[in-house]
This record gives C-alpha cells, structure tokens and sequence, in this order.
C-alpha cells in the first residue's frame, strides 16, 4: 500500500523559479552578459553551485572557486529577500487541497528538495504544519538525480520506498524516484516526464483516490 507523498518543492508546491531566474539574470548582468527565461529551465531542479556552473557556461566565464561561492552567496542573498516576501497565495493549484486530503487520511507527507531555503519558504506560505518530515539541501550530500533526497524522506517518515510516491517536475527528479524504486507522478508535460508513471499538468483535482490507483503499477 502507499503509504507516504515525497514531494519537491519548486514547481510543485510553489513557483519560487520566477525568484530564482530574477536573481540569476541580476548577477548576469552585473557581470556583462544576458541571462534568458530559456536559460533559466535549465536551472530547475539543480542545485545552487551547479546553477551558477551553468550560469557562468553561458556568459562564456571560468572563475575561482573563491570568486563562485561569492558570486552564489550574492546571488541566494537577493533570492532571500525575493522570497521573504512570499505568502500562501503563492501556493499551486491543487496543492493545498492534496496535502489537507492526504493529512486527514492518514498518509504521511515529506519534502524532497535541493533548496537550501526549503524551511523558509514553507514558513513563509504556511505549508510547515502539513509536512511530517523536511529533507532539504542542507541535509543531503548528492543532488538528484541521485536517489538520496527521497531514500532518507521515505526513511524519516518511516516507510519502504514502494510505499511511497514522488511528485517531480524536473526530469532529473524522476530519475532520482526510480532510482529510489518509488512510483512517481510528474508535474509538468509528459515529453518532459514521459518517465513518470503518471504526468499531471497540476495538482489541481488530484485525488487521494487516484493516488491509491498507483498502487496496482508495479514499483521501479
Ligand atoms: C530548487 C530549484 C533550483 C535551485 C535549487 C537550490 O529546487 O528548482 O532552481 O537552484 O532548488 O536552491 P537554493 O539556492 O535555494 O539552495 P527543488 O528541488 O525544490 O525543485
Ligand atoms: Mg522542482
């Protein structure tokens, strides 16, 4: 039976991408060069050193490791502020309804995310109270495509990896649910996510029905 949701966060439960790509295109800037929205979808789901390795690719840039972490540190202090000022109607579609309806039946809920803000931005759009466990940047070495994220989820909620079921929107995060040996459900287009067993273009109307459906695939 599945008994748990890992969900990501960005582009999943929230949008904090458009805080991400303002930031981004600010330090591009800066350093003399354009930052695109196009640009920007590569970035999704990567962590924040591997984003400003792809950055810097892009402005055609080699730096030092000194000068990249302070170039990051710059950057994450103006996504800081963007997301401080986040509320819960920043919420997507769909997401709030499927995270009270998984609460009042007993399925547990984990967080499954590369950001290191991952807490504040739950705190800021009032998401904290229905997670029962929060796996973020800070507490995992590998980023995903590596299953990491989502063993030690399903681990601090306490169950087997074929109970539980990853909501992704990046593809690398797929990769990470199979590698995991979870099901998984992707949000977003099935040319992106043809690897998910099941593509949603948002959580809007999902059901825990639908989600106990999952069950009878088998797990990867
Ligand atoms: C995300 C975003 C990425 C971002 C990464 C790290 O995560 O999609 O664009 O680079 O977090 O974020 P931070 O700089 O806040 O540590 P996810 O895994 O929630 O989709
Ligand atoms: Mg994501």
């Amino acid at each position: 039976p599945i008994k748990a949701c890992l969900f990501d966060l960005d582009g999943v439960l929230v949008d904090t991408a458009k805080y991400h790509y303002i930031a981004w295109r600010q330090l591009a800037q800066e350093l003399g060069f354009t930052f695109t929205e196009e640009d920007n979808e590569r970035l999704k789901g990567v962590s924040r050193m591997a984003s400003l390795d792809i950055l810097l690719s892009i402005g055609g840039l080699e730096l030092t490791e000194e000068e990249k972490l302070r170039l990051a540190e710059s950057k994450n202090e103006r996504y800081v502020e963007y997301i401080s000022g986040m509320d819960a109607s920043e919420i997507l579609p769909g997401a709030l309804e499927l995270l009270q309806a998984l609460r009042s039946q007993g399925i547990k809920v984990a967080l499954g995310s590369a950001s290191k803000n991952a807490m504040s931005i739950l705190d800021h759009t009032g998401l904290t109270p229905y997670f029962d466990a929060i796996v973020d940047g800070n507490k995992t070495v590998s980023a995903k495509p590596d299953p990491e994220v989502f063993l030690l989820g399903a681990k601090e909620v306490g169950v087997l990896p074929e109970e539980a079921v990853v909501f992704e929107d990046a593809e690398a995060g797929i990769e990470a649910a199979r590698r995991a040996g979870m099901r998984s459900v992707g949000i977003g287009s099935a040319d992106q996510l043809g690897q998910a067993d099941l593509v949603l273009s948002s959580l809007s109307g999902f059901s825990v029905k639908q989600l106990k459906e999952l069950e009878h695939l088998p797990a990867p």
